[in-house]
């Protein structure tokens, strides 16, 4: 059994990506499984095969103990990690060869707290996977582009497997695409585009930090993607299939 966890910023995709990915393995005749990690989420654009809301409800969190929105939301993170147990086994049930697991909106509920790091530890597996997910609309600039694979670096940091880095919604920002794609192939064409936003000191150090960023990982390894045209889709999952089977050595 091989579990992809999809990661990325709140609206970057990743409910239509797990979706979409879900989709294409049945479609070529493979099982496939979609799970819902989100005890907060109110309209999934799918129907999940295992779903966290089954056994926790954001709305009961709050009433049963007394949190607004976002501490209750951080609670059920945290209770999604000692229901664990019951999860894996609903999911084994399936005997599905591909999981593909839907996160929290709010990436760092996952990604940053010691639950989300606990899931993904203790999720029994042949192989396991991260997506983290790029809104190409979100890195439209230098800096935030460089923000984003920060972030990228942080949950691959936190989470200790290997990392996949998706560039979405390929149909709708194809220059978008485009731009980060060279930036992210290119150092020096980044670089190029980071000096007409910031000079002197500053730029040699988030030239800097841009360089140590790739070294981790984030960059050359971009996968571009459509959920909704699916173009992209092929390269994705290639990738996804030769990681899951020990196709390179990862270092964290
Ligand atoms: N055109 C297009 N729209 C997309 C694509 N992927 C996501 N979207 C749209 O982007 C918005 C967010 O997509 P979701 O899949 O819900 O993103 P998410 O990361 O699960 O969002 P949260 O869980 O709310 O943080 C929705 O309006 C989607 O329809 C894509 O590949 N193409
Ligand atoms: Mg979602």
């Amino acid at each position: 059994m091989e579990v992809t966890f999809v990661t990325g910023t709140a609206g970057s995709g990743k409910s239509l990506l797990t979706n979409a990915l879900k989709n294409w393995y049945v479609n070529r005749g493979e099982d496939a499984i979609a799970v819902n990690l989100d005890p907060g989420v109110v309209d999934l654009p799918y129907e999940p095969d295992v779903d966290v809301r089954d056994r926790i409800q954001l709305q009961q969190v709050m009433e049963d103990y007394g949190l607004g929105p976002n501490g209750a939301l951080i609670l059920a993170a945290d209770l999604t990690a000692t229901k664990i147990g019951e999860i894996q086994e609903e999911i084994d049930s399936f005997k599905a060869e591909n999981v593909i697991v839907d996160t929290p909106g709010q990436t760092e509920l996952f990604a940053f707290r010691e639950s989300g790091e606990f899931i993904v530890r203790e999720m029994k597996a042949d192989s396991k996977l991260l997506l983290f997910l790029v809104d190409p609309l979100l890195a439209n600039t230098p800096s935030n582009f460089l923000s984003l694979a920060l972030l990228s670096a942080s949950v691959g940091l936190r989470l200790s497997v290997p990392k996949i880095t998706v560039l979405t919604k390929r149909d709708i920002a194809r220059d978008g695409v485009k731009r980060i794609a060279e930036w992210s192939r290119d150092t020096k064409v980044f670089e190029g585009a980071l000096s007409g936003t910031k000079d002197g000191e500053q730029y040699s150090l988030y030239s800097e930090l841009f360089r140590a960023i790739r070294r981790l990982s984030f960059g050359a390894d971009l996968y571009p993607v459509s959920s909704t045209t699916l173009e992209g889709m092929i390269a994705l999952v290639g990738e996804m299939t030769r990681i899951a089977r020990g196709g390179e050595e990862f270092t964290d």
